[in-house]
């Protein structure tokens, strides 16, 4: 049997497609990439914190260290829709974990071409996942890590995917309302609404991963060798907020708080992040489901973040300090938020191996030794224009 990895080469990726490899070794894990997040961080001006290489190089690496030749990788375009379904005609995947996207919210408010960009490449590629699987075998399982960040940040509780709602006397069971915050969530959004559909006319079992903010630098399987290292970003556009401050803390750039620090999000380590999609692989969505699962461990706002990672720093020797930053973004910077999370442990049987807390000294002592690569970019963790507002 067969499992596909779309964006087999990014920051979640590649330490899955290592994890499906080694959970189920008798299948092959056909990993498919076009190599496109090495260039978007490039455009940006800025490079991964810890140094990764080739896929040819990870893979020899990964059968070298784990004695394991199960998988494949093909550079494909999945907004091509020929050749997606030629590569899911190929190998007849019992599941496709779609994680290709482009995945970052402030690079796709650049400007209104990465905005076009961001919507068209990710909405296409799933779309074009979506009508292959009809056409080859709607048995397939797709699996898409979607984004908490669908559903913003309401003043009532969030639950997972449908609420029951009575409205003038009559009472049903609806989808959340979407209140994404930039034109990469609501490419998220129409991704949900798509597979939504998928699995109600086409009968296509879907789980629809409602990922949070997911940080750390290894899993298990990245720690190894380090040419089975993930990339790990720190810049403006593509570093999430943990990772971004871990980066600042080694480096003594005071953390980045973004106006008041009260935007609270759910958190994911990559590891558990892992995990979670081998747990989905091994218990499938029925024949028409469509099971939404909110996937984060905790949730943190920007301040508890920044005080969190000042306390762990100063336990190493580092002097951690925090500026506030003018809100770079349209937010809510202080605003309630109570997301249910119950499927992860109860239905997918998460055993979560981290918290924000726990995983902290181990990322500040893996960045401390990549500390001149982040130095050598220390202009890409504000652009210039929130630079000089300083
Ligand atoms: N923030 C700061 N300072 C920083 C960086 C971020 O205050 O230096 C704030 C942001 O304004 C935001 C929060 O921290 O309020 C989280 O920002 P983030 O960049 O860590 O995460 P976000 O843009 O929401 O996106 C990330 C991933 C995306 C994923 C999403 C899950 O890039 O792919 O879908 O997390 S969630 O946040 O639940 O929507």
């Amino acid at each position: 049997m067969t499992i596909l990895v779309t964006g087999a080469d990014g920051y979640m990726g590649w330490p899955a497609l290592m994890r499906l490899a080694l959970r189920f070794p008798d299948e092959t894990i056909v990993g498919v990439d076009n190599y496109a997040r090495r260039l978007w961080v490039e455009e940006v001006g800025s490079w991964s914190a810890i140094p990764i290489y080739s896929m040819d190089e990870r893979l020899a690496t990964f059968k070298e260290v784990f004695g394991k030749d199960n998988v494949v990788y093909h550079p494909v375009d999945l907004t091509d829709y020929y050749a997606v379904k030629e590569l899911i005609e190929k190998y007849k995947p019992r599941a496709i974990v779609h994680l290709a996207a482009q995945p970052s919210a402030p690079y796709s408010m650049i400007s209104p071409k990465h905005a076009l960009y961001t919507q068209g490449n990710n909405v296409l590629a799933t779309l074009n996942i979506i009508q292959a699987v009809k056409e080859v075998d709607p048995k397939i399982h797709i699996i898409e890590t979607t984004t908490m960040g669908v559903y913003g940040t309401p003043n009532i509780d969030i639950p997972e995917g449908f609420f029951e709602i009575e409205f003038r006397g009559r009472k049903d069971k609806l989808p959340f309302p979407h209140q994404a915050g930039s034109w990469y969530h609501w490419s998220k959004v129409h991704d949900a609404n798509n597979l939504m559909f998928a699995a109600k006319v086409y009968k296509i079992p879907v789980t629809d991963l409602r990922l949070g903010v997911v940080y750390g630098t290894h899993t298990e399987e990245t720690r190894k060798d380090p040419k089975l290292a993930t990339r790990f970003d720190f810049d403006f556009w593509f570093g999430t907020l943990f990772n971004r401050f871990c980066a600042q803390a080694v480096t003594g750039y005071p953390l980045t708080v973004y106006g008041k620090g009260g935007q609270t999000r759910g958190y994911i380590s990559l590891d558990d992040t892992v995990e979670t999609l081998a747990l989905a692989v091994e218990k499938p969505a029925a024949e028409g489901e469509f099971r939404v699962v909110n996937m984060f461990v905790e949730t943190v706002s920007v301040r508890g973040m920044a005080e969190k990672v000042q306390a762990a720093g100063s336990k190493v020797g580092l002097s951690v300090e925090v500026m506030t930053v003018p809100p770079p973004r349209v937010e809510a910077l202080e605003h309630y938020y109570n997301p249910e999370n119950k499927k992860l442990f109860d239905e997918l049987g998460l055993k979560p191996k981290y918290t924000v807390e726990k995983a902290l000294p181990e990322v500040l002592e893996d960045l401390l030794k990549v500390k001149d690569r982040i130095e050598a970019k220390k202009d890409k963790f504000l652009p210039k224009h929130l630079r000089e507002k300083q």
